[in-house]
């Protein structure tokens, strides 16, 4: 079974609250509420004045209210960053645009939805999509005056974005790859189910996207309106993802709300192990705020999963800190009163006990690249995307219209990864020469060194608002020095996570990579070191403030030493742990402890 962490002893806990949702007058009173309640309940479930600021011509940017609304539709208000000083010199307005994230639940496409997406990226996103660490693509960039047009291609594709950014149940991911056939395709209902039963039911988004019809008086009533969410919708975002061991690939340990496949002999799903309270986000310098792995809290049926869904949302949801968004996620409230009185008040709310968790064992949180055999014969082909970034790269492969030409002549499906990559799924064995021909003629890739292949990078500059630090556009240089120097000491072909973003955020999930790098300032960037290769345990802060090649110079003794070192089949976090180089993390309180001198 996976080493799977559990809640640090000794904890001091608060008394739990009673089980009662805060009514929408109880909310108003509250003065100290953070100002994302306030405009969510002031919003007329959603709308604010977007539908207003859309038609304001005279500034390509909407209210800084109705930005926050905005998310909830699956949008967020950008500008370029590098064109900010340009810009302000010339006393322009910024060069504002729009990311749009869509909801696909378990990442399926089918390959008429990507023919469509295809031709969104370009006429309206700059000829790129963007595979994201969540199974779904992103368009960035979309001007004000595009963002309806968008959004109705979108809808006729039969896709949205409801729910994909916001307070809210988001995009539900599952395991991917189909090789273990009967186990995936559960847990893609999974996802689905999961999916639709938490989404938000006001009628906002298709009345000011898609030009909808208006409710008349609004819709006031907040049972009838959003019976689970009301006013208010939840503290803050909330994750959940469906994993099929023995691939960890959509990392389960870092969600909200997590689902373990617990298989038969015959890869079918018996029932599931639930987890809750993982998650990435912290703040530099705030050690209030930290990464945390999700606790196993048991074992339920397979018919079962979705009212425990249900239930630990809604605990969350009424339990979860409305003063302090920094202090809102599940993990929080889970240390705040333990796990023992958040799996009773689950428990009660899902009208039944869970069972004791069962044993599972998770071997990788990476992808599994080239042509697969599924255990029903089907063919599937992953093919490693470079940061996801579906575009044609000068002098390089034509991701964009590659994938389009095999869209074009596709029979099966495509997924999307955790990992940003892209599975070209259930391909005919008669078709699989004409699709290897298609990759090999746009120079797409099935692979790439071993490092390469297990890295992620967040988006980070220049679109992303919160970057301190280049993320993207900074790892491919990084990634060749550090090739170099394993391929300096035999380990080209060693399997290392890597990941690296922009803040402490957490978009590429860096504090569960064996190597995590997390941006501090331009240039300069933590290292973190000693997470689990199967994603199951965090890392710690190994050195500060770094640049680029004191990245290098830091990692190339390292190296040196594993190579000579390690034992058979040991893993580069395990064994710098083992060697003393960095203390085990079990859990989210015990990151920012630090034991002896940072390096
Ligand atoms: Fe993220 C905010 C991009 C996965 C934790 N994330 C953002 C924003 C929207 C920046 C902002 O708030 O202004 C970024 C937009 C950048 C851009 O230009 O596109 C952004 N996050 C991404 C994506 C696109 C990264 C990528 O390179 O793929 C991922 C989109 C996922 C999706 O499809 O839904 C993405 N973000 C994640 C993950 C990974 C995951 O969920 O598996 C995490 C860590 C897990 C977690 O939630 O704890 C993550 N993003 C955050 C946070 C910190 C949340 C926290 O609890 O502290 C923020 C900031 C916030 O919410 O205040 C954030
Ligand atoms: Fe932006 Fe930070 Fe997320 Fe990277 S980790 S995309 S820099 S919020």
């Amino acid at each position: 079974m996976t080493d799977a962490p559990s809640p640090a002893a000794k904890r001091v806990y608060e008394t739990p609250p009673t089980s009662r949702p805060i009514t929408e007058a109880e909310a108003a009173r509250e003065a100290k509420l953070a100002a994302n309640e306030h405009i969510k309940i002031a919003s007329g479930y959603l709308r604010g004045t977007l539908a207003d600021g859309l038609l304001a011509h005279a500034t390509g940017a909407i209210s800084e209210d109705d930005g926050q609304l905005v998310k909830f539709h699956g949008m967020y208000l950008q500008d370029d960053r590098d064109l900010r000083p340009e810009r302000t010199k010339k006393k322009l307005e910024k060069a504002y645009g729009f990311m749009i994230r869509l909801r696909i639940s378990g990442g399926v496409v089918t390959p008429q939805q990507w023919l469509v997406l295809d031709d969104i990226a370009r006429t309206y996103g700059g000829d790129a999509m963007r595979a994201t660490t969540r199974q779904t693509f992103q368009f960035h960039g979309i001007i004000k005056s595009n963002l309806k047009r968008t959004m109705a291609a979108i809808d006729a594709a039969l896709l949205d974005t409801i729910a994909a950014c916001g307070d809210v149940n988001r995009n539900v991911m599952a395991s991917t790859n189909p090789a273990q056939a009967k186990a995936h395709a559960a847990a893609y209902q999974l996802a689905k189910d999961i999916s639709n039963s938490l989404l938000p039911r006001t009628r906002a988004w298709r009345e000011i996207w898609l030009d909808g019809e208006r409710v008349v008086g609004g819709e006031d009533e907040v049972q009838e309106v959003e019976p689970i969410y009301g006013k208010t919708y939840l503290p803050r975002k909330f994750k959940t993802v469906i994993a099929v061991p023995p691939s960890n690939e959509v990392d389960v340990f870092a969600h909200d709300l997590g689902f373990i496949a617990i298989l038969d002999k015959k890869n079918a799903v018996t029932g599931w192990n639930i987890t809750v309270g993982g998650g990435m986000g912290m703040t530099h310098g705030e050690p209030d705020t930290f990464p945390r792995t999700a606790d196993v809290m048991g074992f339920c049926k397979a018919q079962d999963a979705l009212r425990y869904a249900e239930a630990v949302m809604t605990v969350q949801r009424d339990w979860g800190n409305r003063k302090n968004r920094k202090n809102a996620r599940l993990k929080y409230t889970i240390e705040r009163y333990g796990l023992d009185a958040f799996r009773a008040e689950v428990e009660a709310r899902a009208g039944k006990p869970l069972e004791a968790a069962k044993p599972f064992t998770f071997t990788s949180n990476g992808d599994r690249f080239g042509w697969t055999e599924g255990d029903d014969g089907r063919h599937h082909l992953t093919l490693y995307v470079p940061s996801g970034r579906i575009k044609d790269i000068e002098n390089g492969a034509q991701f964009l219209s590659g994938l389009r030409r095999i869209a074009e002549v596709h029979k099966g499906d495509f997924r999307l990864t955790a990992n940003q990559n892209v599975i070209i799924a259930n391909v005919p064995e008669a078709q699989r020469a004409a699709i290897e021909a298609l990759v090999d003629e746009y120079g797409l890739t099935k692979g790439a060194g071993a490092l390469r292949r297990n890295s992620i990078a967040c988006v980070a500059m220049p679109t992303c608002g919160l970057a301190l630090a280049e993320s993207e556009r900074f790892l491919p240089s990084l990634m060749d020095d550090l090739e170099a120097s394993l391929a300096k000491h035999g380990l080209q072909d060693e399997e290392i996570t890597i990941r690296s973003t922009g803040c402490p955020n957490g978009c590429a999930r860096p504090f569960i990579a064996e190597i995590g790098l997390v941006g501090r300032g331009p240039e300069r960037y933590h290292l973190y070191l000693g997470a689990a290769f199967d994603g199951s345990r965090l890392s710690k802060l190994y050195r500060e403030d770094a640049s680029p090649s004191e990245v290098v110079s830091t990692l190339d003794p390292l190296f040196a030493e594993y190579a000579t070192a390690k034992q058979a089949g040991e893993h580069f976090g395990d064994y710098l742990i083992r060697a003393g180089h960095v203390a085990k993390t079990t859990n989210g309180p015990d990151f920012h402890e630090r034991i002896g001198a940072l390096k």
